[in-house]
């Protein structure tokens, strides 16, 4: 068996019992329900060979890490409504303070983001080492931040803006070569009648409507639009659908997979509803203990504690989190989609530029072990699973361990090292053979001493970790 092989063998074992403790998010679960039930259009993946499934995914699979943009006219709140204060997420001030649909609209009359530079902002990205970025079309306040014939409640038409970023992004990331895709949410809409509300339902007279009128008169052209507004180059890649209610049937998913089908490189998560699977897992604010094994998954993550831009939001994760996060997600296979929120004015605060530059910084000298890899071929390096301490829902508690992560790509095993050792590193057994070890940070590649037996792989490394941060340790190995 080879080290890789090992690895998905000794999680396929443990995935009957470790998936039950996983989280469930609400979405997963309105899945859940309509899972087992026929799909009247089938999606294209599911008429593919696997060879061709895998060369669909291939860039995403590479990619390893995103950018996720929420910019919407919650960014002009900021926070706040009537000048207090709301809880929760920026992006979800209009439900959380039951805000009137006409004026919530009014927002729209003042957005004016005149310092937006798209290029600026790919720049930025590409600098951080990210690879795609995905950005808010429509949230659930239902506002379309590209120009829309569909709805006149767009930024194009309904503010003195007038541009439309969502193309100049994809423009600029198509130039710059980062992929682009977009988030819509194709379900809940707190502006448009018919459309869903969640938490309480709706909250205002002008939400009433009947909820296939609005996939059809909305969500369809706008999908339309937005998979054929752009040049060949600049089309979208992904889509990022969100919080499918028990209102997205089967058939009402099927009339938009039925138009996804005629774009067959778009790749879309698993949050459609009616469902449907989609293509990838989407755990949201937080790393599976094991990852999702023979799945394709991506973690979305907020940089603070919100999405849409808040303006008192300064619980910023350090460096340090970031940096470990995407390593652990690497060492689980799988993508970590970082969240942005840029202001009313079109920039992305500077703090969070600075961590995703800083982000940039080590992947610059260490991207090898990142992108184009797959999990590490160690099953224990992530933690355990407590013997004795439950958590919330009363499974046993997963400890997660902090020393190191592994990722592999051919013939080469990439340790990044958290906890520098004093003497000795010491790593479990492997079946793969170390022919040789190096810091991937040293330019000269210097052999370090290296021994492997039955119990494990023992090196001795440079006294001092070359990063403060994550050391990379590569090791080259034979079958
Ligand atoms: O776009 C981001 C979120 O706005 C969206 N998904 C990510 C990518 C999302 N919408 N709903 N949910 C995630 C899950 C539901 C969260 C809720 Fe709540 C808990 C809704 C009501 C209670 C958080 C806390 C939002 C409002 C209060």
């Amino acid at each position: 068996m080879s080290a890789v092989n090992r690895r998905e063998f000794c999680l396929r074992l443990s995935t009957l019992s470790t998936t039950l403790m996983l989280p469930l998010d609400l979405h997963s679960q309105a899945t859940m329900t309509a899972r087992n039930r026929r799909h009247p259009v089938e999606p294209i993946k599911d008429t593919m060979t696997q060879a061709q499934r895998d060369a669909r995914m291939a860039w995403w699979n590479e990619a390893r890490f995103g950018m996720f943009i929420h910019w919407g006219l919650y960014a002009e709140a900021a926070g706040y409504w009537g000048g207090k204060t709301v809880p929760d997420r920026g992006e979800w001030i209009m439900n959380t303070a039951r805000i009137p649909v006409a004026d919530y609209k009014k927002l729209a009359v003042h957005f004016d983001p005149t310092k937006f530079d798209a290029d600026a902002w790919t720049s930025m990205a590409k600098a951080s080492g990210v690879k795609y970025i995905v950005m808010t079309a429509k949230h659930h306040e239902g506002f379309a931040m590209f120009h829309s014939a569909a709805d006149k409640f767009n930024i194009v038409d309904a503010t003195p803006f007038k541009r439309d970023p969502l193309k100049e992004l994809a423009i600029s990331c198509h130039r710059q070569g980062i992929r682009f895709g977009f988030y819509y949410s194709q379900d809940q809409d707190w502006t448009a009648p018919g459309g869903a509300a969640r938490r309480g339902g709706h909250w205002d007279e002008a939400q009433n409507g009947n909820f296939a009128a609005y996939i059809h008169t909305k969500v369809i052209p706008q999908l339309k639009e937005l998979l054929t507004n752009y040049e060949a180059e600049d089309a979208p890649v992904e889509i990022w659908f969100d919080t499918p209610t028990e209102d997205m049937t089967p058939e009402l998913a099927g009339e938009i997979v039925a138009l996804l089908n005629q774009h067959p490189n778009v790749l879309w998560n698993n949050r459609l509803g009616g469902g449907y699977s989609g293509d990838f897992e989407t755990p949201e604010q937080h790393i599976p203990p094991q990852g999702f094994p023979g799945k394709a998954w991506e973690t979305c993550m907020t940089i603070n504690d919100t999405w849409g831009f808040k303006k008192d939001d300064r619980n910023f994760k350090s460096t340090v989190t970031l940096l470990r996060n995407l390593i652990d997600i690497a060492s689980k296979g799988g993508n970590y989609l970082l969240n942005v929120g840029p202001d009313a004015t079109g920039v992305i605060p500077q703090p969070e530029q600075e961590r995703m530059l800083a982000m940039g910084k080590w992947l610059h000298v260490n991207g090898e072990a990142i992108y184009g890899t797959h999990a590490g071929p160690f099953p224990e390096e992530h933690g355990a699973y407590s013997a004795t301490k439950k958590d919330k829902r009363g499974n046993p508690m997963w400890i997660t361990v902090w020393d190191w992560r592994a990722t592999a790509k051919g013939d080469k095993v990439y340790v990044s090292i958290f906890q520098w050792p004093d003497s000795t590193f010491s790593l479990p057994t492997m079946d793969a053979h170390v022919r040789r070890a190096y810091m991937l940070a040293d330019p000269h590649q210097k052999a370090l001493q290296v021994s492997q037996n039955e119990s494990g792989i023992r090196l001795t490394l440079p006294a001092a970790a070359p990063d403060p941060i994550a050391s990379v340790l590569v090791l080259e190995t034979s079958a």
